[in-house]
């Protein structure tokens, strides 16, 4: 029986707002945005994109833009003046970006992953990714927190559920322990959303929100869980797929 006070911790924030609050304990963050941008770079990875660069800005998405990469940009959920594409997954299953770099500018996920960057190991989390995800994590044996990107600072449930799930499953190993008031919410919101995520996200926000944007094959794409058996981790500035071989 491992001692108690020897098991990692795994906790969930929920918006990069909050983020300052738990910084310092973690070796592990994964970002989710599961509507959408962080299921478009497991579905990029997962269609042979070689490196994704997650930028904060539209200007630096230009400056890149200027050099000759392929980049897309995204805001309030559509596609920024003079780029090509934004942040749908479908935008990613191009055979033309196989084996290519590609830059991404969004809202809220491409942030949080920058604001991540400066306090651990960033790992991309999303619906798409979760099995795999959930096992690589457990053989870590690291201190994991799972940052929801949320909307515009604000928390979100798809982000949230899906943090849960990623909890639920870790603390299930007995090797993980969960201290948080936030944490135990996502895992019960995660509990009760299980079984028919799409449906009980139906009256969410960005749901809403993309739905009036006419995205709803993006948002069935993002709520579908295990499309895509990819472990998009940083490394420096660009994250990069880790082979699947090596997780489990
Ligand atoms: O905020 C983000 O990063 C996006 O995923 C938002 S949207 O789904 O494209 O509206």
């Amino acid at each position: 029986m491992v001692d108690l006070d020897e098991r990692k911790k795994v906790e969930v924030c929920f918006s990069p707002y909050l983020f300052p609050l738990y910084k310092e304990e973690f070796e592990i963050i994964v970002v989710i945005d599961v509507l959408r941008a962080t299921s478009a770079i497991c579905a990029a990875f997962q269609n042979g994109v070689k490196e994704l660069i997650p930028v904060s800005t539209v200007e630096e998405a230009q400056d890149y833009q200027k050099k000759g990469f392929l980049v897309g940009a995204e805001r309030q959920g559509q596609i920024v003046e003079g780029f090509d594409f934004g942040n749908s997954p479908f935008s990613y299953m191009r055979p033309d970006f196989k084996g290519q770099t590609i830059v991404l500018s969004t809202t809220n996920g491409t942030k949080s992953i920058n604001i991540a960057k400066e306090s651990g190991r960033v790992v991309i989390g999303a619906l798409s990714n979760l099995d795999v995800l959930k096992e690589w994590l457990v053989k870590q044996d690291k201190n994991v927190l799972c940052l929801c990107s949320g909307w515009q600072n604000k928390f979100n449930l798809e982000d949230t559920i899906c943090a849960g799930a990623i909890l639920d499953h870790m603390l299930s190993t007995g090797q993980y322990r969960s201290e948080e008031d936030a944490s135990i919410a996502a895992k019960y919101l995660f509990l009760s959303a299980k079984d028919n995520i799409l449906g009980y996200l139906k009256a969410s926000s960005h749901r809403r929100r993309l739905k009036n944007l006419n995205l709803n094959e993006d948002i069935k794409y993002c709520l579908t869980p295990n499309t895509c058996p990819v472990i998009p981790i940083l490394d420096d500035d660009r994250l990069i797929s880790v082979g699947i071989d090596s997780i489990i």
